[in-house]
């Protein structure tokens, strides 16, 4: 079994805030699992990463006031609980054969012009590849500053021409239990789910990233695509995206289906709305040292992008 050195900023703080109750129990189990499914799953992939597509800064979304996280905190401290409950875990799991290139994603439902495309081809359709720094701001009270490689939600939208009766957009990630321990594991219910309003993934904010600082967008990140949707908790990003689906009625999500007290479908971030464990007002900032805390922001900082979304929404009722 694998024993591994708490890095420094592994605070024990962090397992009092941990998105799930059964973090802790559960992770016996997962561990006993994962002793059986580390002799059957080959070695690292051969051909290692895939080749990253060609990007460019957009200056729109680069506040020179953000100063990103950098690669190595990005890329070590995850949350993915198909590699693992524990931070460190998916950096290590998620690369251990899991394949994620080729990748084929669906956008299917209420569409006009339903899609079946590798990632190649989404990417030359939608014009190409643009970086953005976003804020990142987990629901566990952390946070992290991300130059994201990818393009607009809604290009990608566009292409299916949704039909006027869709009003949500549900994603779901791959599900392949002999690549996933945490599949196997069953920690949590899968294919992990999540969901936005029409009007929200059409928001310009809303992202599709497969990259990081200009490199491929690293498996334990949620390669090849994963949405970014920078004024709302961490976990409505969803990883590993394989299907893209307009729908009438709003999806459940996978930590609302588990615990909807604590995880609402909007999930926006907001200080004044507190977690029923712990409090929402300010964050630790991943890499910013011992004690690097700061205030949140009302939507992340991204309210002049966003609020016009929630207007006349009591933001205590929908959390
Ligand atoms: N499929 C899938 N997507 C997921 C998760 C997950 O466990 N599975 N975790 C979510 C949570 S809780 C967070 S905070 C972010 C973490 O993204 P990062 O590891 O790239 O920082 O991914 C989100 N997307
Ligand atoms: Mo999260």
């Amino acid at each position: 079994m694998h024993i591994r050195t708490p890095k420094d900023w592994e605070l024990p703080e962090s397992a009092a805030t941990s998105e799930s109750l059964y973090h802790l129990s559960k992770r016996r189990d997962f561990l006993k699992t994962l002793g059986v499914t580390a002799v059957a799953i080959a070695a690292r992939d051969a051909f290692g990463a895939a080749a990253p597509f060609q990007t460019k800064p957009n200056p729109a979304y680069r506040d020179p006031a953000l100063k990103p996280t950098g690669y190595d905190y990005i890329t070590s401290y995850n949350n993915f609980y198909e590699f693992g409950t524990d931070k460190a875990e998916p950096k290590d799991l998620a690369n251990r054969g899991w394949k994620t290139d080729p990748w084929t994603v669906e956008v299917t439902g209420l569409v006009n012009t339903p899609l079946k495309l590798d990632i190649k081809d989404i990417v030359e359709k939608v014009g190409g590849i643009e970086q953005r720094v976003y804020r990142f701001r987990c629901v566990e009270a952390w946070s992290m500053v991300i130059p994201w490689d990818g393009f607009q939600l809604s290009k990608l939208l566009m292409l299916a021409d949704p039909k006027p009766a869709a009003k949500f957009v549900k994603f779901t990630t791959f599900l392949d239990k002999k690549a996933a321990p945490g599949q196997a594991d069953g920690n949590l219910d899968y294919p992990y789910v999540e969901g936005l309003r029409v009007d929200e993934a059409m928001n310009e904010l809303s992202f599709i990233a497969t990259g990081i600082y200009g490199k491929a967008i690293p498996n334990q990140n949620g390669a090849p695509l994963r949405l970014v949707t920078p004024w709302k908790y961490g976990f409505k990003n969803i990883k590993s995206i394989v299907k893209i689906e307009l729908t009438e009625k709003q999806p459940r999500g996978t930590w609302e289906a588990m615990q909807a007290r604590e995880y609402g479908f909007y999930a926006n971030v907001n200080p004044q709305v507190d977690h029923p464990r712990w409090t929402q007002a300010s964050e630790r900032v991943i890499g910013g040292g011992f004690g690097g805390r700061q205030k949140t922001l009302m939507f992340n900082g991204y309210e002049k992008q966003v609020a016009a979304l929630y207007q006349g929404m009591d933001l205590r009722k929908f959390y």
